[in-house]
């Protein structure tokens, strides 16, 4: 009697072990799966305004896309994205986002955002995102630092007098942010392209 006893608790333990184990084997795979299921790479363009002319384009800037679930409207997930001088282009690698269906948001280092609505990412058809549309350029002067992220300085999406201190700090000397028609130096031209700007906000914080 005694011997079945611990037969049958041998039996119990070693059921509930492989049970054990076969929930974190799952747990992996899941994980295993859902790095997977990462967005492809897919295109973007952004043209920045009033960009002063260069042999070879002069349209690159640094972006943060930020990605809403466009369900429940929750932040997924950031990409970093630096696009080219040429046409403003990028080819961004995601690291952070799965696929799915999102509102997206390109917020530039310096400049107001745009949003996309309703995007699907399925990894099948692919996806290209111009935030340039009809010549449509981003509005520029967005230079306080509300946050920053992944090494990229954002503002407030707002173009106010926290932003002309900023540029006023930075007269006569280069800065990336605040060199708005980048031409190398900050001055009376970068300040005028701010002002006509002023309580511009962008379309994070638009309705
Ligand atoms: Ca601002
Ligand atoms: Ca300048």
């Amino acid at each position: 009697m005694k011997k079945k006893l611990i037969f049958v608790i041998i039996i119990s333990f070693l059921l509930y072990s492989i049970v054990h184990a076969s929930q974190s084997v799952q747990t992996i795979l899941h994980i295993e799966i859902f790095d997977d299921d990462l967005i492809n790479p897919f295109i973007i363009k952004a043209m920045p305004e009033k960009r002063v002319s260069k042999l070879g384009g002069n349209y690159s800037s640094k972006y943060i896309l930020s990605f809403y679930r466009n369900d429940n409207n929750l932040l997924t997930g950031y990409e970093s994205v630096i696009t080219d001088n040429a046409i403003g282009e990028s080819f961004v690698t995601p690291l952070n986002v799965n696929a799915w269906r999102y509102n997206v948001f390109i917020k530039g280092t310096s400049h107001l955002s745009k949003r996309k609505n309703n995007i699907l990412f399925n990894n099948i058809d692919p996806v290209s995102l111009n935030f340039s549309e009809d010549e449509y350029y981003l509005k520029a002067g967005d230079l306080n630092t509300r946050t920053t992220i992944e090494d990229i300085p954002i503002g407030d999406d707002k173009v106010n007098s926290l932003d002309i201190s900023v540029i006023i700090n930075n007269l006569n000397i280069f800065d990336y942010r605040s060199d708005l028609n980048m031409d190398g130096i900050v001055n009376s031209l970068d300040l005028s392209i701010l002002i006509t700007n002023i309580d511009e906000i962008g379309e994070t914080l638009q309705p």
